[in-house]
């Protein structure tokens, strides 16, 4: 079974890859730092006046070389080393049956989404996203939640196939809800591969968004011949709520980067835990989606944006041919910038 899980920020000689400053870290093909593109040409703008930007934070005043060392100040920060790592792997209680438990605790925790900003969200066991739960086909799962919120909740286990009716996870039709201070247990096998999350249903707009979800992923999708992937990464979009634009809970510059090796394969789960529709474009390399909400595609097809609506995952497997940063970002623009640089729904795949 193949692992899905956030990797650790880079260490400092990949980060000085990013920054343009590790020819010997990464074999000698530097890539160019991500802020030598320049903002604007001198010929669009006088390199003398100034310009009046609105890009959705108000309106400022700054020289071009105001904004020039603004801009390239918040990339060459990148990455951010934050406290708190998401999505890690809940490893099971197996009981003497073979069924496979997990223990959630939801909470109220604090949660940092970058240098600045340290929020109370509502998490289970304290990361954004939640433990990341892996099951095969057929395993017996016990998924028991506990209640440490101050308001009732319920877990929803979306896009798992196989869960019968009655562990739907939604109060008032198929269950009551779970009360502060206590314990829950939702039983169920799954009956098909799929890419899936668990998320809160009671109060969901506040719950959801205030951080309650998880990645729930049964067995692998199937992959085209001959091909074996290096890793396998989940991108969990948010939008709202405390934590705000984000890509696994973290803002730019406190993305983690993908690194990778030209000819890799690397496989990516999108999930839109948000409310907002994210066009993920990734630069250079394209996308080949080979499965939509888990159901693998009969005729995957190669996109370099991925359109993800709330409540969807795509499948989508990269194959760099060539060394370089490579941005990856939401291409809703005021996801990812704002007038001090790129924030919020923007990393990079760094192929060396
Ligand atoms: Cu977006």
């Amino acid at each position: 079974m193949r692992r899905a899980t956030v990797t650790r920020p880079l260490t400092a000689a990949v980060a000085g890859v990013i920054l343009g400053l590790g020819a010997v870290a990464c074999g000698g093909s530097t890539p160019p730092p991500m802020a030598d593109v320049p903002a604007a040409t001198a010929d669009s703008v006088s390199q003398a006046g100034s310009m009046s930007m609105d890009m959705g934070g108000g309106s400022t005043q700054m020289s071009v070389d105001q904004m020039d060392s603004a801009m390239t100040a918040q990339m060459k920060s990148y990455p951010v080393k934050t406290a708190g790592l998401g999505g890690q792997p809940l490893a099971p209680k197996v009981l003497a049956d073979g069924t496979k438990e997990f223990d959630v605790t939801a909470q109220v925790t604090s949660w940092q989404v970058d240098a600045t900003k340290t929020v109370q969200a509502w998490l289970y066991n304290g990361t954004y996203p939640g433990p990341t739960i892996h099951v095969n086909v057929g395993d017996h799962v016990r998924f028991v939640i506990t209640n440490r919120l101050p308001e009732s909740t319920a877990v929803h286990f979306h896009g798992v196939r196989g869960v019968p009716n009655s562990m739907d996870g939604v109060p008032g039709v198929t269950q009551a809800p779970i009360k502060p201070g206590e314990t829950y247990t939702y039983e169920f096998t799954p009956t098909a591969i799929g890419v899936g999350m668990y998320h809160s249903h009671d109060d969901t707009l506040k719950q959801l968004t205030d951080g309650l979800m998880g990645v729930f992923q049964v067995g692998a999708e199937p992959l085209p011949a001959g091909v074996k992937v290096s890793q396998e990464l989940p991108f969990v979009l948010e939008d709202s709520g405390p934590i705000g634009m984000s890509f696994n809970g973290k803002s730019f510059p406190a993305t983690t980067p993908v690194v990778a090796h030209v000819g890799d394969y690397i496989l990516v789960n999108y999930f839109n835990a948000g409310q907002m529709i994210h066009p993920i474009h990734l630069h250079g390399p394209g996308q080949l989606v080979i499965a939509k909400d888990g159901y693998p595609l009969t005729n995957p097809e190669m996109e370099d944006t991925i359109t993800v609506a709330p409540g969807e995952r795509y499948t989508v497997l990269i194959h760099p041919d060539q060394a370089g940063v490579w941005v990856w970002h939401c291409h809703i623009l005021s996801h990812a910038e704002t007038d001090q640089g790129m924030y919020g729904m923007v990393t990079a795949l760094v192929v060396q």
